[in-house]
This record gives structure tokens, C-alpha cells and sequence, in this order.
């Protein structure tokens, strides 16, 4: 134990000398190749038992939320996780796999000593099935899901929901994908002989802090609760800076940001050049058509589907799965403090928010988070489809919702003016239809990643984005690649009126609903950034 303690500090050290080496006067384009020592234990990936395993519910599902002694792969900490059986093996936070049309049942069993409830991040089902707050269930109590399943092919997820522990929950542990094929899906992933958990791995990266013996530590200050709990160390899968043996083929990756807070800039660097990728999927399935990127920004609770070639590499050469430099455009105290900060805190460039003493990893620092090591040669002739399965341009009208987002006076985020009320409903559906919701974001604040439950977005417009974002645009709407498709979690930066249409008539529940918007931030959710939705 004493000898893996030593260890971690120094991996931790050696980040964040790596993470401030790394920052500054790089050319664009160019970044510092990533150190090839400390990337040591395996990228954990999704097999048929254990952490992340994969399992195809074969009848009810019984999830258990419970702390696991030992079960964290980057310190040997123990990790809050949903623990399931089946045909005699043991899964924690099994990566679920569901075919479109088929029944979902599940049962959640609270073996914390506080309520919570699931949420099925992105996956079709009324109210009562989403894991509404209202619903939290105490220690030893149990809730039960059955639906069927009808969302697209897609990388859901699930995570806690109960009211002001959510953050918390989720930083110890509780969280997962929920992985939707059908019939196109699956013969795409035929085409490009993709296999889950082989060549099609999910990574769910979370930034976390921990205290010196290893043990995982959720402690947010005022400050932190204002701005979001920031982690000095990224895991992917659970593992702190892990490798994952590759060949010189292509691999497909489903990322999750399942950080409380965190943004994420990624890209695949190798000798130092970001290689392009090919974004095919978001948060609601397949893009129209498969968009090629070098960098992609992440916010909490979205998802990337993205395929990689690894076919030019040669047995020996690394790429690092890597944040790159940006501006994490912390604002929020330039309307405020500026005046008084001198500036400071407003605007700066690249410098962000970071958490003091906790390794200092800033959210737009240049830092490595996995290695993809080339192991062995293989032969490899499929080609990306240069269509993936149609989807219509988003339709739009109905109403428009203007939606403010803003800090109050003395702190704390808002939704047009209003925080979390679980008995109140400020925003009511009258007719299910179309409607345009502008959700704006103003110039002295901070990112802000808006996930409604229910229903899917799609983007319309992006107005007002800051020159990282815009130059980002596809097209003439100022929407990036990875707005294209259908979307649950869309991140509005600061000066941002992001326009987005919604359909309430798809899916079509019956009688009313309550569903929630709110901020993906976690703790500013904890905090209040959420409305209940009526749709009557
Ligand atoms: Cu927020």
C-alpha cells in the first residue's frame, strides 16, 4: 500500500510538472509530446464482468448503489458503484447494452446511507421512469424502471438524480453507459469490424482529487460551488493515465464526460501533431454524416462518438488521448469584481480557474489523460461509410422561450431568475408541439452545459460565441460538428444565445409529465441551476 502511495504521488507530481512545462508558447498546431513514463496500468476496458462490464439485461436487472472497497483502478480506493449479477458473474457500473424495441427493467436497490435516485441520461421514457428527484428513494429502499426502449442507436448513460447529492454521488462513483444498437448500428459496426469492448471502447473521463493516502475526496469550497469542483488528476475508465494496447487499424471510442464539472478540449496527439479523427455520433446517435476534426470540446454529461485510424502508425509509436490548450472562459466575476480584481479574474486567456493545492490542473491546461501504444501490425482495408444512416434537418417554429442564464447578486446560478423548487413547475408546455428555446448566456459568467430530460435538442444557431467557438462553426448558423445531430446537453458559453428546437410531441407520453432542465454542471445543479418542465 505504502509503496503504491509513493507511486501515485508521484505520478500526481509528475502531471502537474507536465501540465505547467506543457502550457505555455507552444506554436498552434504543435504541442510538447506527452512524457512516455507513468503511463503504466491498463486502460480498463469493458469486458464481460467486473467494472464496466458489459451486460446485456437478460430479464430485471437489479442495481445496487453501494460502496465497493478496493474498486478504484487508479488508487485501490474504494468507489461508490452500481454492483448487478448475472448468469453468475458480478458487474459494477456494468456498461449496459440494449437493442432498440426491447424491454428495459430495472430495479434500483439504495444500499447508501442517503436517498438516490437513477436518471437514464439521454434515454427516451416518461417521468416517472427518468429518475425525477421527486422519486429519490432512502437507504434500503428500492425503486423499479420498465420501458421499452426506443431511443436511435446511441452512447446513453446513467447517474444518480437525487436533489443537492447528485454531485457528490456521481465524483464517487455512481455512473455508467447505457449503449442502445439496432440494426443500422450494428451493421456499421459490421462494416468496420468494430467489436464493444475490443475496438469499441467507451471512456468515461472524470477529474478527481484525493486525499494523500489515495482515498477519494469531495470537499467543494463556496468557490467550488460556485465554479465547479475541479480534480488534479483525470481518469479515463477509472485508471490515471492508463495505456490500451492498439493495432494499426481503426478503433472506434464513445467518450463521456462524466466529470462534475470539468471541460474538456481532446484530441489524439502523436509526435506532438494532433491527428484527425472522424466524429460519426453525439449525445443522440449518429451525425448525418461523419464529420473529420482534430479537437472536440467535451462539457460534463455529453458524448462524442469518434473513430480513429491507426493505420500509418508503426509498432513502437504512441498517441496520447490529450487536453488541449483553451480558454475555459471563467467570467463570472468580471461583472462583478472586475473593477476590483483589476481585471484579473475576467477574461484572461488560457489561464482559467484552478483549484488551489489540488494539483492545479486548469481546465485549459495542455495535460495527457490516456496512451494508445502500438503493438503489433495488422492488416486492415474497411472504409468509413461516407454516409451514415439518414436524419432530417432539424425543424423549426412554435413558441419561442427565451431562457437567461445568470449568477444572483450575492451568488449562485440561476434560470431565469429562479432556482431549483421541487413543488414548482416555471416552465409549462402548454400544447405539445414545436417550440425554440434561446438560451443565453451572458458575457461575465462561465460555460454552461444545459441538459433537459425527456426530449431531444437540435441546435438551430449559435450567436454571440467567443472566437474559440466560432471558428469552430460548420456552417452558417455558427454550429459546431458536433451540434449536428441530436442533442440532450448543450454547452452555452459566455456571450452565447444558442437556439434550439424541441419536439414535444417525440417520444409521445402519455398524460403529463415533469421533467427537468437543468445546468450539467453538477454542482451547479446541487446548487439550484434547474427547473421542473410541465408538459401538459
Ligand atoms: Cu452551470
Amino acid at each position: 500500500m505504502t509503496q503504491s502511495r509513493r507511486e501515485f504521488m508521484s505520478l500526481s507530481a509528475k502531471a502537474a510538472l507536465l501540465a505547467l512545462g506543457m502550457n505555455a508558447g507552444l506554436p498552434t498546431g504543435l504541442f510538447a509530446a506527452a512524457k512516455t513514463t507513468g503511463f503504466d496500468s491498463p486502460l480498463p476496458l469493458p469486458g464481460g464482468s467486473g467494472l464496466y462490464g458489459l451486460l446485456a439485461p437478460k430479464g430485471n436487472v437489479a442495481l445496487m448503489a453501494t460502496k465497493v472497497p478496493g474498486l478504484l483502478p487508479a488508487t485501490g480506493a474504494p468507489m461508490l458503484a452500481y454492483a448487478a449479477t448475472q448468469g453468475g458473474k458480478t458487474f459494477q457500473n456494468p456498461v449496459l447494452v440494449l437493442r432498440k424495441g426491447q424491454q428495459f427493467n430495472a430495479t434500483l436497490v439504495n444500499m447508501l446511507p442517503e436517498p438516490t435516485i437513477i436518471h437514464w441520461h439521454g434515454v427516451d421514457g416518461p417521468w416517472r421512469q427518468a429518475g425525477h428527484p421527486s422519486y429519490a428513494v432512502g437507504p434500503g429502499e428500492s425503486y423499479d424502471y420498465s420501458f421499452p426502449v426506443t431511443n436511435r442507436a446511441g452512447t446513453y448513460w446513467y447517474h444518480p438524480h437525487p436533489h443537492g447529492l447528485t454531485a457528490k454521488q456521481s465524483y464517487y462513483g455512481l455512473s455508467s453507459f447505457f449503449i442502445v444498437r439496432d440494426a443500422e448500428e450494428e451493421a456499421f459496426a459490421k462494416e468496420l469490424d468494430l467489436r464493444l469492448g475490443v475496438n469499441d471502447i467507451p471512456v468515461v473521463l472524470q477529474d478527481k482529487r484525493f486525499t494523500p493516502d489515495g482515498q477519494l475526496d469531495y470537499s467543494p469550497s463556496m468557490e467550488d460551488l460556485l465554479m465547479g469542483y475541479l480534480g488534479g488528476s483525470v481518469l479515463a475508465n477509472g485508471a490515471l493515465r492508463p495505456t490500451m494496447k492498439v493495432a494499426t487499424r481503426l478503433y472506434r471510442f464513445r467518450v463521456l464526460n462524466g466529470s462534475t464539472a470539468r471541460l474538456y478540449n481532446l484530441a489524439f496527439v502523436q509526435g506532438g501533431k494532433a491527428l484527425p479523427f472522424v466524429l460519426v455520433g453525439n449525445d443522440g446517435g449518429f451525425l448525418p454524416a461523419p464529420q473529420r476534426l482534430t479537437e472536440v470540446f467535451l462539457a460534463p454529461g455529453e458524448r462524442v462518438d469518434v473513430l480513429l485510424d491507426l493505420r500509418a502508425l508503426a509498432p513502437g509509436q504512441e498517441v496520447f488521448l490529450q487536453n488541449l490548450p483553451f480558454d475555459p472562459m471563467h467570467n463570472e466575476m468580471g461583472g462583478m469584481m472586475g473593477g476590483m480584481m483589476g481585471g484579473g479574474m475576467g477574461g484572461g486567456t488560457g489561464g482559467g480557474h484552478e483549484s488551489g493545492g489540488h494539483g492545479a490542473l486548469g481546465e485549459g491546461d495542455s495535460y495527457p489523460i490516456a496512451r494508445l501504444l502500438v503493438e503489433r501490425k495488422q492488416t486492415y482495408d474497411r472504409k468509413i461509410p461516407a454516409k451514415l444512416p439518414a436524419l432530417a434537418q432539424p425543424a423549426s417554429g412554435g413558441p419561442v422561450r427565451p431562457i437567461a442564464l445568470a449568477m444572483r447578486h450575492m451568488g449562485g446560478w440561476t434560470i431565469n431568475g429562479l432556482t431549483y423548487a421541487m413543488g414548482e413547475a416555471p416552465i409549462v408546455v402548454k400544447k405539445r408541439g414545436l417550440e425554440t428555446w434561446q438560451i443565453h448566456n451572458p458575457e461575465a459568467s462561465m460555460p454552461h452545459p444545459m441538459h433537459l430530460h425527456g426530449y431531444f435538442y437540435r441546435v438551430l444557431e449559435r450567436r454571440g460565441s467567443p472566437a474559440q467557438v466560432r471558428s469552430r462553426a460548420v456552417d452558417g448558423q455558427g454550429r459546431l460538428a458536433t451540434d449536428l445531430g441530436f442533442k440532450d446537453t448543450v454547452l452555452v458559453w459566455p456571450g452565447e444565445t444558442v437556439s434550439l428546437s424541441i419536439d414535444f410531441r417525440t417520444p409521445n407520453y402519455p398524460g403529463e409529465q415533469l421533467f427537468l432542465f437543468h445546468c450539467h454542471n453538477l454542482e451547479h445543479e446541487d446548487q439550484g441551476m434547474m427547473l421542473n418542465v410541465r408538459v401538459l
